[in-house]
């Protein structure tokens, strides 16, 4: 039943939820495989409707994209004014080895992103990393960012440059809760700020130290503070030693991200996205959580009859995402017994009776995939062979009759077989036919 993480395809962190359009997308940045340390070239989007089924678009900008930039993609936010896209980044500058915020554009959540820029929208002395922007109700943008020392601005209407100076914000025990056994630091903030607005209530969400890292919150009645710390919102928990908050409303409730080393594999440089609830109490205080499994209950139904990506997943096993030119992102099965599951998925009353994918491999016989409902050993509804392509840049569709007629509302699972010991086959996208 476990939902979380939510990302099991690739190592994900530092999520950075964004609602437009009745969409919730999730930016996040990417620990490459196998890494020791923040080994991170680009980020990624994923989006969902139902809180359960997460689509994945892919790496959507990389820190190549900055012209002036030479690595260390690390966490970042995404916000939109006026129907324009602005992803705030953090990079390294190589015109001075230094972290800095740079800002890139798009007409589209999923990009394509640019830098108009080209240079950093800022730089201070040091510690410039984890931005976060928030849009206030009268137009005002505020970013904060920094590790130790938190740091604001005020963007302009623009939101690719900014007014005033750089502030510093006081790092009192008072506003962010007292640090013992270190007299140079007598706060618990660490880095990885997320500001957030409730009932007229400014909110900043930030991983304290020190390590490992819990999440702490301060609010105040101005986006400027003064700051008052609230208390903790996560302990440390979870195998990874940095934690990162992000916190959005979408359909009525409140959703709290975080991330950690819950995958296999998983650690402090190769974490995951998480995701649950979060309650207020009436007073605006916020109850205290452990991560837990995630959301058990999707929002909204799929629907099966509509063209949907194989990488729009609830839960997978032993699958990777990949992307290319010829389909965009695609999954590869990396082994036999590799399975993808989605929740939810309406069949409606007369019910589906064909199927349709877009698949290939590379092996020559004996690959197949199996479309079952309710369970990963549940009913078979059709198996399909699946012909040598000969490599991911080419594709074969298949559409068959089901062997059993499908109604209702079940769980999906497609279900990889192969004999080969590795990347049996690869899928592209799928549908019912009635
Ligand atoms: O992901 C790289 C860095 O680790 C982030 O910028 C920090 O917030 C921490 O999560």
């Amino acid at each position: 039943m476990a939902q979380n993480p939510i990302v099991q395809t690739a190592y994900t962190a530092d999520p950075a939820p964004m609602v437009y359009n009745n969409r919730l997308y999730l930016y996040t940045t990417h620990d490459e495989d196998e890494s020791t340390w923040f080994n991170m070239n680009n980020w990624r989007v994923y989006s969902t409707n139902d809180m359960v089924n997460w689509t994945d678009h892919g790496a959507i900008l990389s820190y190549t994209d900055f012209e002036w930039a030479k690595g260390d993609a690390w966490a970042a936010q995404c916000v939109e004014k006026n129907g324009k896209f602005y992803l705030y980044v953090p990079v390294i500058s190589k015109l001075n080895n230094r972290g800095a915020i740079g800002v890139a554009v798009a007409d589209s959540p999923l990009g394509p992103f640019h830098d108009p820029l080209g240079k950093p929208l800022v730089q201070s002395e040091w510690g410039d990393i984890d931005p976060t922007v928030f849009v206030d109700d009268d137009g005002q943008v505020h970013m904060y960012w920094g590790n130790p020392q938190l740091k604001y601005v005020k963007l302009n209407a623009d939101m690719i440059s900014y007014q005033g100076d750089i502030v510093e914000v006081p790092m009192t025990a008072a506003s962010f809760g007292r640090r013992e056994g270190d007299p140079k630091r007598p706060s618990n903030y660490e880095e990885g700020p997320w500001l957030y607005k409730r009932n007229s209530l400014y909110y900043l969400f930030w991983p304290g130290g020190p390590l490992p890292e819990f999440i702490g919150y301060s609010t105040s009645k101005k986006a400027e503070g003064p700051w008052k710390y609230g208390g903790v919102v996560m302990p440390a928990e979870g195998r990874a030693f940095t934690n990162h908050p992000g916190v959005i409303d979408f359909k009525g409730k409140s959703y709290f991200f975080y991330h950690n080393g819950a995958l296999p594999g998983g650690g402090g440089f190769t974490r995951s996205v998480a995701v649950q609830e979060l309650k207020f109490n009436p007073d605006g205080s916020i109850l205290p959580m452990k991560m837990t499994a995630g959301i058990a209950e999707a929002l909204t139904h799929v629907d099966p009859y509509s063209l949907i990506q194989a990488e729009t997943i609830s839960w997978s096993e032993h699958v990777k995402s990949f992307q290319n030119n010829k389909v965009g992102v695609f999954i590869k099965a990396l082994k036999n017994g590799a399975y993808t599951c989605i929740k939810n998925v309406d069949f409606g009353d007369k019910g589906a009776t064909t199927f349709f994918a877009r698949v290939g491999t590379t092996h020559n016989g004996g690959v197949s995939m199996e479309v079952r409902s309710n369970a990963v050993d549940g009913p078979i509804l059709t198996t399909i062979q699946v012909p040598i392509t000969g490599g991911d840049d080419r594709w074969t569709t298949i559409d068959t009759p089901l062997s059993d007629k499908v109604s209702g509302v079940h769980d999906l699972y497609f279900v990889f077989k192969g004999k080969a010991p590795s990347n049996i086959l690869f899928f592209d996208c799928w549908k019912f036919g009635k």
